[in-house]
């Protein structure tokens, strides 16, 4: 009971935000902003629910040192600078859902292999119903889903 409650709440934030958001974002398209913290030897979130369709800017910042961002068949791959040095920022577009793997590019120690999340790209319509997602589309769905708007490792202000 009490955790149908988190989610409902859970759920709620998103569209929150968005409206808070509104009179800057109604100029553009409403491009949703993912910030990404990467740190020997995580990233954080380490999972990442997308819409098909939705074009979306990640931002990703180190807390340690430089690492990379590649999301694997997706044509990303971003040099993440150490931190302070700025973010990295890339513009792109799921265009099939699934699940897409993403992984630091850069060596950065011993647990580097472990750096890793995943990208949960719903169809439109799954989001509403977004409990079926299973594990079965993991192997070697993942190629090619993305079309990049843009890559860009900064400094500041891309
Ligand atoms: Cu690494």
């Amino acid at each position: 009971m009490a955790t149908r409650v988190i989610v409902s709440i859970l759920l709620l934030l998103p569209a929150t935000a968005t409206s808070g958001l509104a009179p800057a974002a109604q100029t553009g398209s409403p491009r949703r902003v993912i910030h990404i913290t990467a740190e020997r030897f995580e990233f954080w979130p380490t999972e990442i629910r997308l819409t098909e369709g939705e074009e979306v800017e990640i931002r990703v910042k180190s807390d340690d040192t430089a690492h990379g961002f590649r999301i694997v068949g997706g044509g990303v791959n971003l040099t993440v600078p150490k931190r302070g040095q700025g973010e990295a920022v890339t513009v792109f577009k799921p265009e099939k859902s699934g699940r897409y793997t993403f992984e630091c590019s850069r060596m950065c120690g011993a647990g580097h292999n472990f750096m890793r999340g995943v990208l949960i790209v719903d169809a439109p319509e799954e989001q509403k119903a977004r409990s079926i997602t299973t594990d079965h589309t993991e192997s070697t769905e993942n190629s090619m889903g993305f079309s990049v708007v843009s890559v860009c490792s900064v400094v500041r202000g891309c």
